[in-house]
């Protein structure tokens, strides 16, 4: 009786180990398991977030695209093409109101939410846009920087701004047109480049 005890002791010391050393694997397992989970995790945050600021830019420079496509179709139906900065006081009767040396077209243009901006939605609504046209014949500034004010080489170009906003996200741009004659007016664009916001 008493030997069959010590057996069964021993035996148990036996197995104790074994069963210490499956459990600090499974342990070990776990914490491994959780390091990678928590990596993939912080990965997919940063992934999702790229994604968003991406879609953003993206939807902003469509709504610039859109609104410089407006000002054109504005100006072709005899209109100032501008829009959203009616009531802007930088902007009077389709001249830049303080020419600016060095800003494009010599126009300091609008901050967001100005006073006078008022941003118009996109259709689908997921974006906000001005725009402003100016007649480079007429608008007060030097813009080609020929020393002429208005001078003849600034006939039939006019220069298109628009900024769009999507959430926090905000895009510029700048295209010039040449207008020829006919109806509809054609416009033909000559350059196009984004601007700082
Ligand atoms: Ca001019």
């Amino acid at each position: 009786m008493g030997r069959r005890i010590e057996v069964r002791a021993r035996a148990k010391r036996f197995e104790e180990p074994n069963a210490g050393m499956a459990m600090l694997l499974a342990l070990l397992f776990i914490a491994a398991a959780l390091a990678i989970l928590n990596t993939v995790a912080a990965r997919l945050k940063d992934d999702v977030r790229q994604s968003d600021a991406f879609t953003e830019a993206n939807a902003a420079l469509h709504a610039a695209e859109f609104a410089l496509a407006r000002s054109v179709s504005e100006l072709q139906a005899g209109r100032s093409g501008s829009i959203g900065v009616e009531q802007w006081a930088g902007l009077a009767g389709g001249e830049a109101a303080a020419p600016k040396t060095g800003m494009p077209g010599g126009l300091n243009l609008p901050a967001y939410g100005e006073a006078g901006v008022v941003p118009v939605k996109t259709p689908d609504g997921g974006a906000e846009y001005w725009v402003i046209a100016l007649d480079w014949a007429s608008d007060g500034i030097d813009n080609n920087g020929d020393g002429a004010v208005d001078g003849p080489e600034e006939a039939g170009i006019l220069g298109v701004y628009a900024a769009a906003h999507c959430q926090s996200t905000e895009r510029r741009v700048e295209a010039i047109y040449r207008a020829g004659e006919g109806q509809p007016r054609p416009f033909v664009r000559v350059s196009w480049r984004e601007l700082a916001p």
